[in-house]
């Protein structure tokens, strides 16, 4: 089979993959502690209580606008909502206090856990932050720096039995940009997440809560994350479930948008379906975005084109 450019040039993990249709590697589900259980493939809401997010900064720093933004993505088809305190913008993203962190996080994830019926999941790199989430009733920590930020997060994820997101990333969220330097970027980000993976399982990280992440945009080029794209069923072959948050990124913007050069809302909407779509395809188990709405629609179509949904599997 010929490859493109873009797998070409990353050889060694995908010329070692078992080349099984990627769905075969997906997984069907992931069981909380709680008893919950959010089916694959699944969508993730963002919901950034920070004023400087790249895409919704500002705009649910008021409680009461993102508890009601959080149960309009449920509304619309989300499975997880996802909760973030602290910017991560490639560019003009600033370092914020744990306090600052926890008083912005804190009201909202206190009134959702009461109100939301799918589960939350708290967007930080502070083992503080994650147990105040985790007692207001957040079931997952989407930890950016898999762990490596704050010694005290995996002993948290480990007695809590949560969820836990390990994403690559170099750097912090203020600097990544300038760590954008890889021999092989699918090579070095699939051996660092399977470090981390094992890290967190000798570290008593409950195996099956594990998702991986290769961290799209952060310390990455637009090149080195379509790579990245290209090779997700290398990803998904160290067996643990996927998660890909491509929407509405910069590098989304660029590649949709072609040469022309200015890309606009429909080049970010249908770039970031795009990635959507083809990384279900490719056996991804979760897409993190910011239009919960729009994401159910494709998750679903792209489930049951590829047989990752049962109803519509041919022998079914
Ligand atoms: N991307 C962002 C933040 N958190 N978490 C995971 N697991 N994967 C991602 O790709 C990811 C993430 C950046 O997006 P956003 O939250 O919209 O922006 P900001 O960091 O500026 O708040």
């Amino acid at each position: 089979m010929r490859r493109s450019p873009i797998q070409a040039k990353s050889k060694s993990f995908s010329d070692r993959a078992d080349h099984r249709p990627s769905h075969r590697l997906s997984f069907s589900n992931l069981k909380l502690a709680d008893g919950r259980v959010i089916k694959f493939p699944a969508v993730m809401g963002v919901l950034n209580v920070t004023p400087d997010s790249f895409s919704d900064g500002g705009r649910f720093l008021d409680p009461d606008r993102a508890v009601e933004h959080a149960l309009a993505m449920e509304a619309a088809g989300a499975d997880v909502i996802d909760v973030g305190g602290e910017s991560t913008r490639p560019v003009g993203a600033v370092e914020v206090s744990v306090e600052e962190e926890l008083a912005r996080v804190t009201p909202v994830i206190e009134r959702l856990g009461k109100r939301l019926c799918v589960p939350i999941s708290i967007d930080t790199r502070r083992a503080e932050v994650a147990h105040v989430a985790l007692e207001s009733g957040a079931a997952i920590i989407n930890d950016i720096a898999a762990l490596e930020h704050d010694p005290e997060m995996a002993p948290l994820v480990a007695r809590t039995k949560c969820a836990v997101v390990l994403m690559h990333m170099r750097g912090g969220p203020a600097n990544h940009i300038a760590f954008a330097r890889y021999r092989d970027v699918v090579c070095e980000v699939v051996e660092y997440l399977a470090a981390r993976a094992r890290f967190a399982v000798e570290a008593g990280v409950v195996r099956s809560r594990i998702i991986i992440d290769p961290g799209l945009g952060f310390a990455k080029t637009a090149q080195h994350n379509l790579q990245l794209l290209a090779a997700l069923p290398d990803l998904c072959a160290l067996g643990y479930p996927v998660l890909v948050g491509a929407s509405r990124k910069t590098f989304v913007a660029r590649t949709a948008a072609g040469a022309a050069g200015m890309a606009d809302e429909r080049d970010l909407e249908f770039g970031t379906a795009a990635v959507n779509a083809l990384a279900v395809a490719a056996g991804a188990s979760i897409v993190r975005v910011h239009d919960a709405g729009a994401a159910v629609a494709v998750v679903r179509m792209a489930a049951a084109m590829t047989g990752r949904d049962q109803r519509f599997r041919r022998n079914a």
